[in-house]
């Protein structure tokens, strides 16, 4: 099947069969392909070429630029199956959200395209007579990105579509755990280049296939003014530091610990269908998986119950066969997840489910049954993130008190409250509420959309991506002053001669 599907997809097989390092698809454990890792120096080779690229690029005017997304966007829409399909064997999610993730490709590249014409600055009042003072934005260089296995193919086209419109050249290192995805995303945007023509420079995308000396390799370069990096807070700490002793920019998009308030005024139904597809969902391996459910005490014990009886009624297995669960990545995050539910056990939790499934059929794959864990306060467990299906329920009396819970974490990505009172919903959202970078009322913390800016605060890293005003973090800011006038004024009124 690997085979079919990668050469619809176009990647050459001395790509993803010749090199030595084993890519193995979670949903059996087996191998699916082998690629060759790269060392410092093939990465810096590669720096080299995307500054050329660069500075080729930044002369093809903006919505040209935008042509070449709008091919790539056409290329995603006929492989929308065949990449769909390949993001569910190497990372695990079931089929429809590896479509779906297909299709936040093709939404952030038509934003893109759009954005493409409307890279536009300010016109400002200067105070000299005579005096034009403007904003304008210019390309940036070749910017880094860094991706995690857990979405393989979107944050790299949320960042990729949004810097190649603004004249940028990309260096990819995608998670080892995923290379083969990368590999068919730079195959699809190489076949949009070759319709696009010559303009397109050669080395426009490229992708670094390679562990931590290449990624660090690319973090530390200084030809690269932007590192764009998605993975764990613990990844983050690494990476900041580096990119900011010299001087460069990053956009940090690490863990969340994402909550939802559920107020006992809330439409019940539609809150356990949330809590189902926010927790559950990619077997809780999204950034945005709810992990804390915040209840007020007068309806815990009802939910409670109506979570266990979903939870019980949920499918569990290969994720090619429309089940809604898949396998978590590998052992190492099934032990965590063992390993966590363990503690909470020994602190005098309630756990109900987190057993190991499909062990006979896949002894290679480690699907799990999703737990809810019932904990009386919010201990360092609650406050870490566990990247797996763990649903932590605390409850609450008073509003403001489920709202200090919400924000009494380090991590700020994703937040909701469900309620059908307007004081509420809104005081969640106000000054006060949540301080995530993303806040819903009545609907689960993920599965965003791409039209919002996408990211948090604290320590998921203060970056942002997507949509929104995003554009303007792959550009640098020129602020010009154009004298048409015969005077020479000074600014702040000062006379020097
Ligand atoms: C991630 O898990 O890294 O909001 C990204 C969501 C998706 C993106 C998740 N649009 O869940």
């Amino acid at each position: 099947m690997i085979d079919s599907i990668m050469q619809r997809l176009g990647v050459a097989e001395s790509l993803y069969r010749g090199g030595d390092y084993a890519v193995m698809s979670p949903t059996d454990g087996r191998e699916i392909g082998r690629v060759q890792l790269e060392n410092g120096e093939q990465v810096a080779a590669r720096i080299a070429r995307a500054q050329s690229a660069f500075e080729a690029w930044r002369q093809v005017p903006a919505p040209r630029r935008g042509e070449l997304v709008r091919l790539f966007g056409e290329q995603l829409r006929r492989h929308k199956e065949d990449l769909g399909a390949l993001v569910t064997l190497e990372c695990g999610k079931i089929l429809q959200e590896g479509l779906g993730e297909v299709q936040e490709m093709i939404d952030i590249c038509d934003l893109a395209v759009g954005q493409s014409r409307q890279l536009y600055g300010l016109t400002i009042a200067s105070e000299r007579p005579g005096h034009h003072m403007r904003e304008s934005w210019h390309p940036l260089g070749p910017i880094g990105l860094i991706t995690a296995f857990n979405f393989p193919v979107a944050p790299w086209a949320w960042n990729a579509a949004l810097a190649l419109v603004c004249g940028n050249s990309l260096v990819w290192k995608p998670s080892e755990k995923t290379p083969l995805c990368a590999l068919a995303c730079q195959s699809l945007l190489e076949r949009a280049m070759a319709e696009f023509g010559d303009e397109a420079p050669a080395d426009l995308s490229q992708v670094v296939i390679g562990d931590r000396e290449a990624g660090e390799r690319l973090v530390d370069d200084p030809r690269i003014p932007l590192i764009s990096a998605t993975g764990s807070t613990r990844m983050g700490r690494e990476v900041a530091p580096r990119v900011a002793a010299r001087f460069g920019r990053s956009i940090l998009e690490l863990g969340g610990n994402n909550a939802m308030i559920l107020a006992p005024s809330a439409d019940l139904d539609m809150a356990v269908r949330a809590i189902l597809f926010s927790a559950v969902g990619t077997a809780g391996q999204r950034c945005t998986t709810l992990r804390r459910l915040i209840v007020h005490e007068s309806v815990r014990d009802e939910v409670v119950e109506r979570l266990k009886k979903a939870y019980a009624g949920v499918s569990i297995g290969n994720p090619m066969d429309g089940h809604l669960i898949g396998p978590l990545i590998d052992a190492q995050a099934y032990d965590q997840m063992l390993s966590v539910l363990d503690s909470a056990r020994q602190q005098g939790a309630k756990v109900f489910g987190g057993e190991r499934q499909l062990a006979d059929r896949y002894p290679d794959g480690f699907y799990v049954s999703p737990a809810i864990v019932e904990v009386e306060s919010q201990n360092a467990l609650v406050k870490n993130e566990t990247f797996a299906p763990i649903l932590y329920v605390l409850s609450y009396r008073d509003f403001a008190e489920a709202v200090a819970l919400n924000n009494d974490v380090p991590q700020g990505l994703s937040s909701c409250v469900f309620s059908t009172d307007v004081r509420e919903a809104e005081a969640f959202i106000s000054d006060l509420g949540s301080d995530c970078g993303i806040a819903n009322v009545n609907i689960g913390p993920s599965g965003a959309e791409i039209g919002g800016a996408f990211g948090g605060e604290k320590e998921t890293g203060g970056g942002r991506e997507s949509g929104s005003d995003v554009w303007k973090s792959y550009m640098r800011r020129q602020t010009n002053t154009v004298n048409y006038s015969r005077e020479l004024p000074l600014a702040q009124g000062i006379k020097f001669d």
